[in-house]
């Protein structure tokens, strides 16, 4: 089934100059870039974004501090089965534990600079594409 999911570069990746490695991968994996913008989060940003998931979480101050400390590349990826194909090519959380050749392995340097995000479900792609991409 055709999907649509939404995939981010975080700060960690595009200061390291890994963005256009990331989307090659993309690309490479035949997802469709249907729209893609970079830009800084502010904090609250970042707070509506996770903060229904991950708000009460010991690393939330953490994870709001480090979406938001630069750039950042928000793309809408469309493809067949593509919300778990995207979550199968970035790999686990844990760059440690991702496997070889997964974007987090390769790209990522920790659980939390982990350089990519990519939504986990169809109710959270649809939320996560409307919260950046709405208008
Ligand atoms: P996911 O990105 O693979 O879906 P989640 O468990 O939903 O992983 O966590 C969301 C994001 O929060 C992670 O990608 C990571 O950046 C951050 N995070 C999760 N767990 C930790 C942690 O234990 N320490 C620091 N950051 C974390
Ligand atoms: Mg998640």
């Amino acid at each position: 089934m055709i999907e649509k999911t939404l995939a981010l570069i975080k700060p960690d990746a595009v200061k390291a100059g890994f963005s256009d490695a990331i989307i090659g991968h993309i690309e490479k994996n035949d997802f469709t870039i249907v729209e893609q913008k970079t830009v800084q989060l502010s904090k609250t940003e970042v707070q509506g974004f996770y903060g229904d998931e991950h708000g009460e979480r010991p690393y939330f101050e953490e994870l709001v501090n480090f979406m938001s400390s630069g750039n950042v590349v928000i793309m809408v990826l469309e493809r067949d089965n593509a919300i778990k194909g995207w979550r199968d090519l970035m790999g686990a959380t844990d760059p440690a534990q991702a496997e070889e050749g997964t974007i987090r392995k390769l790209f990522g340097t920790s659980k939390g600079n982990n350089a990519t995000h990519g939504s986990d479900s169809t109710e959270s792609a649809k939320k996560e594409i409307e919260y950046f991409f709405s208008s």
